[in-house]
């Protein structure tokens, strides 16, 4: 028979019930215009969760987009509307530590809206940790590690700007890995930036690429022995994401290691993509997944598979980056390091104490729950009328 005791003693397990969950449309401009395959942003559109308890303790959560309902097919308008017509009634009056639970009441209550429920399912980690004063990766099994390589990504497209501003992160000890996103322009043009990028940053920065599935297969069999020649070390999503076959038909010819990104959402996915052989390497991400616990379950089936996990991002503020790295900090191996640059990208966080960079590496803040406090101010500031 399963162990049903409560987390936390009866009075706290009282407490511990739901009593109000808000969800927030914030639009945070970023430094620069971020380009990818398929869409452009110069600001970045979140839904911030705050859930409150009955013991008056308040947990955060995010959900974020990339160019609305483009990247995926969530948008901010659907993520707020699903919150709050279906996520949030469906919770209120559950016990928040029964995180397993919640996903359940969440998945009968909505299919996918990934993003959706993966912002809540923060807030319920960062309020239980927060009551009982243990960060959410207690939850998890604990920290491995806490702190983790992290890379930037140059999407500017113009690589003049994009070597200035790798200099800027390599000097200021940010960042010597650097995604960069190929597939807004011909393939010709981008092995030519990517030509120019590699020449200036040799021996001092790694390079990985990021298609956004902008390839068919045939140009990604013309391209990736260019890439291999650049030494570019990491390949992601090349072809588009049900082209799971593909992806395995390249990975055979392919001397670069293949990542999956938009190809995986769900376990079931991963799966698919393991048995296929498609994929060397996959990007973990909150939103794609739904929440803490399944990103672990996605990462149980890769490593089960022999397939290294990366985390991935969606340009996430300090809020959603902090959720990230509660669930990375507890896993065994993450072998190509994180992307969550996003914090630094905007041009303000959402929360009172940023999380920190130094030494080319993003650490796990110190702290109850998620470890930030989000700032009302900001809140405020971002908030779309
Ligand atoms: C993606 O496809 O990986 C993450 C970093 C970035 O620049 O874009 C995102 C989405
Ligand atoms: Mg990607």
């Amino acid at each position: 028979m399963p162990d049903s005791r409560p987390l936390a003693p009866a009075d706290l397990q009282h407490d511990l019930a739901i009593v109000s969950i808000r969800s927030t449309i914030v639009d945070v401009p970023t430094v620069r215009r971020h380009k990818l395959s398929s869409l452009s942003v110069t600001a970045q559109s979140y839904v911030v969760v705050e859930l409150r308890l009955a013991n008056g303790v308040e947990g955060i959560g995010e959900a974020a987009t990339l160019g609305g309902p483009r990247w995926s097919e969530e948008s901010v308008e659907s993520i707020k509307s699903t919150i709050d017509a279906y996520l949030a009634p469906g919770l209120i009056g559950a016990p928040a530590d029964r995180f397993a639970a919640a996903r359940t009441r969440m998945d009968e209550a909505a299919k996918r809206n990934n993003a959706a429920k993966a912002a809540i399912e923060s807030a319920l980690f960062d309020a239980v940790g927060k009551t009982l004063g243990v960060p959410a990766v207690q939850f998890l099994g604990g920290a491995v590690r806490d702190s983790m390589p992290v890379l930037w990504t140059l999407a500017s497209g113009d690589p003049a700007q994009e070597i200035e501003e790798a200099e800027r992160k390599l000097s200021a000890s940010l960042h010597h890995t650097f995604k960069v996103k190929i597939g807004a322009q011909s393939p010709e043009a981008d092995l030519e930036r990517l030509r120019r990028l590699a020449g200036a940053l040799a021996g001092r920065a790694s390079l990985i690429v990021d298609a956004n599935q902008a390839w068919d297969e045939t140009t990604a069999l013309r391209c990736l022995p260019v890439l291999a020649e650049l030494g570019v070390r990491l390949v992601e999503q090349p072809l588009p994401a049900w082209n799971i076959a593909g992806m395995a038909r390249l990975r055979a010819r392919s001397t670069v290691p293949l990542m999956a990104d938009e190809s995986v959402f769900s376990a079931h996915d991963m799966l698919e993509v393991a048995h296929a052989g498609a994929a060397d390497v996959v990007s973990l991400k909150l939103v794609k997944h739904g929440g803490l616990l399944a990103t672990r379950d996605v990462a149980a089936v890769a490593e089960a598979a022999g397939i290294s996990l990366y985390g991935g991002c969606l340009l996430e503020s300090s809020i959603g980056a902090a959720a990230h790295l509660q669930v990375f900090a507890g896993l065994r191996e993450v072998a190509w390091g994180c992307e969550h640059f996003g914090p630094q990208i905007l041009v303000d966080d959402l929360v009172e104490e940023p999380l920190h960079f130094a030494d080319f590496r993003i650490h796990l803040p110190v702290g109850p729950g998620l470890g930030v406090t989000l700032d009302q101010d900001k809140l405020r500031r971002y908030a779309r009328r």
